[in-house]
């Protein structure tokens, strides 16, 4: 699936997996500031060869997203941001005045993310379903039934990469409610007035605690309540409804064209 974000002629492409919070956290911020790019989509370790070659980075993990444009190459959902930042238009996501709550606040949400995804892939590999949902689009459904095996290599690999099996899902948890009673405790709806990349973060850092609509992040049915966690959801209701009302005010999807190939 191609998807183009501001329909108008770009040469930025972005490689980004299309229900990752990371790389939601590059599209948000592009489209915020409206940069235009054709999305590409990654499927893990699948598009790792053709990412390297477009990257030229041939050693060292790599991750989506990525963008490249006309002049550089940026790795990283905060480098992506920057850019935007830089070169785009709209309202500011990282101003120099709050440089410093924003830059803790993005570091508590990448840790949220970090232990939801630990627990995510722990919950991925011990359901079938949604491990033969998570095949790419082009497997044909007789196929997909004999499929979990290669998703559970996947993520097996992919919990090794982050690092997602050097704790239990109970000590993720931990890492992750004490974040969350931090962000509750700070002032609201945002942290200095204005709607900032922290706001952005902690917005899709929840994402691990209560997926939000599909129209925003999109997910498979048997994928969903892997990304739920029980727990979590109901402990901090409040801040997934605040989540809710910040995409309603700030999630602006752009006219976008969607094509196969
Ligand atoms: N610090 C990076 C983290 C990116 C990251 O963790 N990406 C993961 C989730 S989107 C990924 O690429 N997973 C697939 C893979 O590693 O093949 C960022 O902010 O962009």
């Amino acid at each position: 699936m191609l998807r183009i974000g501001i329909a108008t002629l770009t040469l930025n492409r972005l490689f980004a997996l299309p229900y990752s919070p990371w790389s939601e956290r590059a599209r948000w911020s592009l489209n915020h500031h409206q940069i235009p790019y054709i999305e590409h989509e990654y499927q893990p370790l699948l598009s790792e060869p053709k990412l390297r070659w477009q990257t030229r980075k041939w050693r060292g993990p790599i991750s989506v997203p990525v963008l490249i444009t006309e002049q550089s190459t940026l790795l990283g959902s905060m480098e992506i941001a920057e850019y935007a930042e830089q070169v785009g238009t709209g309202t500011p996501l990282m101003s120099p005045t709050f440089a410093p709550d924003i830059k803790t606040w993005v570091l508590q949400a990448d840790g949220i993310m970090s232990a939801g995804r630990a627990i995510l892939i722990h919950n991925l590999m011990h359901s079938k379903e949604a491990m033969r949902a998570s095949l790419p689009s082009w497997v044909p459904p007789t196929l997909r039934r004999y499929g979990h095996p290669v998703s559970h290599w996947v993520l097996k690999r992919l919990g090794h990469k982050y690092g997602c099996f050097q704790y239990r899902p109970d000590d993720w948890t931990k890492t992750m409610r004490s974040s969350l009673i931090k962000w509750r405790s700070v002032e609201k709806p945002y942290l200095n007035q204005e709607f900032t990349i922290a706001e952005m973060s902690m917005v899709l850092a929840l994402q691990f605690a209560e997926p939000c609509c599909s129209s925003v992040i999109p997910l498979h049915l048997q994928t969903r309540s892997c990304w739920r966690h029980d727990q979590l959801a109901s402990e901090f209701e409040d801040l997934i409804n605040w989540r809710d009302d910040m995409l309603n005010l700030h999630h602006k999807i752009p006219e976008t064209l969607e094509t196969s190939g």
